[in-house]
């Protein structure tokens, strides 16, 4: 019986001093006043994404990792997965919503079914150049869009590039409107996407990054389409042999922290981890755009036929989904759409 009364109160013991801390619970930040913590306590971030481990979008997390790591001597340790090892962008960022995740790096159009005013930029041919859209991603209203992530707990740190997004297909040049026709294309999840390939006379459908490739090599799609370094370092040219300038959508990323671990980290650690996804994501566009530029040239030695689309063929297609475009203004919110085209005007005076 002695033996019995010991036992149970080694555990209680046990109990009450693991309720006290020294876990290392990611989601636990209480008492941490300062950068290292203080109390001794290390937070993981679990910080995942659906491209593999040659994109830039995967090196600029290792560069999230590095700065924060050393920023805060070790408090906060970052385990990095890619490739969709957690998920695709939409299952991620419900991880984070639901707390079980603390990093993820999504495109903005899946991200419009939490927030609709991110499909402000799905608006095609919005930006004529990264110049621009460097401008108006700097500017209020991509900024404010940030601010909105909060009612879906969510923290939006700050945007990454993924870039001009170009067609690929297996089955024929596409140089005009006419070329769009019945070709099934895999479309991020986002309606105003699949509405646009269907203006331009596609057959689209909406698919998660993850089950792309086999369904490109499967037949499923005939298409897709993406900036040139995924489309290189994803290694769709084994599948797919057309590949044209269409330019359509510029896509930005947005660097997505779990709220409730970010409401549990010091103030310090706070505007660390927000200082740290602003630089990584500087490193992380400059890498794309030197990625962009060499992979298109890549994907033609690889065998791929490269179409260059015509300034009236490319007018055609920004006139064929004009429509769509004033079908969603009211979608996404009349006021969002002016404000970013004034800002889109201003950034090319
Ligand atoms: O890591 C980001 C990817 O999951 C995704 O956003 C890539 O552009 C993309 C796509 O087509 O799904």
């Amino acid at each position: 019986m002695k033996k019995f009364i010991a036992l149970i109160c080694s555990v209680l013991l046990i109990t009450v001093l693991a309720a006290c801390g020294g876990g290392s619970d990611s989601s636990s930040g209480e008492g941490s006043e300062s950068a290292s913590g203080g109390d001794g306590e290390v937070k993981t971030i679990k910080a995942g994404i659906g491209l593999n481990s040659d994109h830039p979008q995967y090196k600029g997390l290792l560069k999230f990792k590095e700065i924060v790591e050393e920023k805060t001597d070790g408090a906060i340790k970052v385990e990095t997965y890619h490739s969709g090892q957690l998920g695709d962008d939409r299952t991620m960022t419900e991880a984070l919503q639901l707390g079980t995740q603390e990093v993820t790096i999504p495109s903005t159009a899946p991200l419009a079914n939490f927030v609709p005013e991110f499909s402000v930029f799905d608006i095609p041919f919005l930006f004529p150049n990264e110049e621009v859209a460097d401008k108006v991603l700097a500017g209020d209203t991509a900024q404010g869009l940030l601010d909105k992530l909060e009612e879906q707990n969510l923290v939006g740190l700050s945007y990454w590039e993924n870039g001009f997004r170009d067609l690929t297909n297996s089955k024929h040049e596409v140089a005009t409107v006419e070329d769009f026709e019945g070709l099934k294309i895999r479309t991020m999840e986002n309606d105003l996407h699949l509405d646009a390939f269907k203006a331009l006379g596609a057959n689209p459908t909406p698919m998660a990054f993850t089950e792309l490739f086999t369904a490109l090599q499967q037949g499923t799609v005939d298409g897709q389409e993406n900036p040139y370094a995924t489309i290189y370092l994803q290694k769709f040219y084994e599948v797919q042999d057309y590949v044209s300038n269409t330019h359509h959508i510029y896509s930005p990323f947005v660097f997505l922290m779990s709220k409730s671990f970010y409401d549990g980290l010091s103030e310090e650690q706070q505007k660390i981890v927000k200082d740290a996804a602003v630089e990584a994501g500087k490193y992380e566009k400059k890498l794309n755009r030197e990625a962009n530029e060499k992979y298109l040239k890549q994907l033609q030695e690889e065998g791929m036929t490269y179409t260059e689309i015509t300034p009236e063929a490319r007018q055609e297609m920004v006139d064929a989904v004009q429509p769509v475009i004033e079908e969603y203004k009211s979608k996404i919110g009349e006021e969002t759409v002016d404000k970013i085209y004034e800002e889109v005007e201003k950034a090319q005076k």
